[in-house]
């Protein structure tokens, strides 16, 4: 047998790869499923189709453990709820993110609780929180009357809150702007995102401006990763931070209105949120980039999603699409100028929501199991 010439670099997840740039103590124990490494992809065919001059990375967030960008930040949150000594964990959830509480519980020995609007969850997620073992409580309101409920019920019961108010969910969703920049070797010209509750928008600003500030001095300074002598460091194009863009549903897109919405309504149902938490954070993350938010409707988003699928190959659920259905409406319009380098954030993966994928796409088709019924299929769609 041959030795495993990788043994001693097993990777076990972004706490232990990034735990001095997170404010937990150094030998607590990881709550960890593997979380973060998640792709960079370049769009190849999206790109040529779209002829404008511009690279797009997608970091594709929906092959982490749970199926979301939510597990960064879960397993700092549940890390620390455990080492607080913790016996459980409360969230409201339009499904991600109950999924991935109910997920990192199971593995840190934690109850889990989740409400959930009741009729508006991709049937993915709610497979996950129940298969988990987590209470689901369904409520006759959406997430925005779950998340009132849930603050007011963890100031009073012995659990904790692991929705994105949780100061230690944003330190973890910041991981995915160190890997970005590790990988492209410098920050992207733009950053583009959904919004929903505007944690993740938040916590990619608090990524960047930390790699920034780590690169420091142009002249002097390590890229922050390492002693000063790797090829970032060289490059020196590190210390500069994206333009962050943030697009919303039409129907659920507070930050466009500028005021909070009452009654969100979207197909994305993963941001189908009309009050965000992080309302101050993400304005302010979007003023100091010199960012905007624009909404897409759902019409674009299914498109995109469609797209995305059959000219890349990346597979994400309806929410995950609106950052590039947002970013091709904004190539369009001109307000990214050609040669910039872009990466979206691809939130989620397009298996957590079936039912939307199965209505968007032609459906199978049904032969006897014989030679030339099915023949004539193949050479009907090879001519097609
Ligand atoms: C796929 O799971 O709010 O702006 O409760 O699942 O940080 O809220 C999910 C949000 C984007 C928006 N894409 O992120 C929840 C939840 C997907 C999501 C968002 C969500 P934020």
């Amino acid at each position: 047998m041959t030795p495993n010439q990788n043994h001693g670099v097993r990777y076990t997840g972004l706490i232990d790869k990034y735990r001095d740039r997170l404010p937990l103590s150094a030998d607590v124990h990881a709550v960890s499923l593997g979380e973060g490494a998640t792709p960079l992809i370049k769009l190849q065919n999206v790109s040529r189709l779209l002829a404008v001059d511009v690279e797009i990375y997608v970091k594709f967030e929906g092959v982490n453990p749970t199926g979301s960008f939510k597990d960064r930040g879960m397993t700092v949150a549940v890390t620390k709820a455990v080492e607080q000594g913790s016996r459980a964990v409360i969230c409201a959830s339009t499904g991600n993110t109950s999924a991935s509480a109910a997920a990192y519980a199971a593995r840190g020995g934690l109850k889990a609780l989740v409400l959930i609007p009741e009729g508006n969850i991709a049937l993915g997620k709610l497979a996950q929180a129940m298969m988990h073992g987590a209470k689901v409580i369904q409520i006759q309101g959406n997430f925005d009357h779950g998340m009132a409920l849930v603050k007011s019920l963890a100031e009073n019961a012995p659990v904790t809150l692991v929705n994105s108010v949780n100061p230690y969910r944003l330190q973890g969703q910041k991981t995915i702007a160190f890997e970005i920049v590790e990988e492209l070797g410098r920050a992207p010209d733009y950053h583009c995102l959904p919004v929903g509750n505007a944690g993740n928008i938040t916590a990619h600003w608090i990524g960047y401006t930390e790699c920034a500030r780590n690169a420091g001095d142009e002249t002097t300074a390590a890229c922050g990763f390492c002693d000063g002598h790797c090829s970032l460091t060289r490059q020196r194009t590190i210390q500069h931070r994206p333009t962050l863009v943030g697009y919303q549903a039409a129907g659920a897109a507070p930050f466009i209105a500028n005021q909070f919405v009452d009654h969100p309504e979207t197909v994305a149902t993963a941001i189908r949120i009309g009050r965000p938490q992080s309302w101050e954070f993400a304005w302010t993350a979007s003023r100091e980039s010199g960012g905007w938010f624009s909404s897409v409707t759902d019409e674009q988003i299914l498109r995109t999603q469609k797209l995305l699928a059959e000219q890349e190959g990346v597979f994400c659920e309806p929410a995950s699409a609106a950052s590039i259905a947002g970013l091709i409406g904004d190539l369009e319009q001109g307000k990214i100028e050609e040669g910039s380098i872009i990466v979206c954030t691809v939130t989620g993966h397009g298996l957590k929501d079936p039912d939307t994928a199965i209505e968007l796409s032609a459906k199978p088709v049904t032969v006897p199991a014989q030679q030339d019924a099915v023949r004539k299929i193949v050479m009907e769609h090879l001519d097609g």
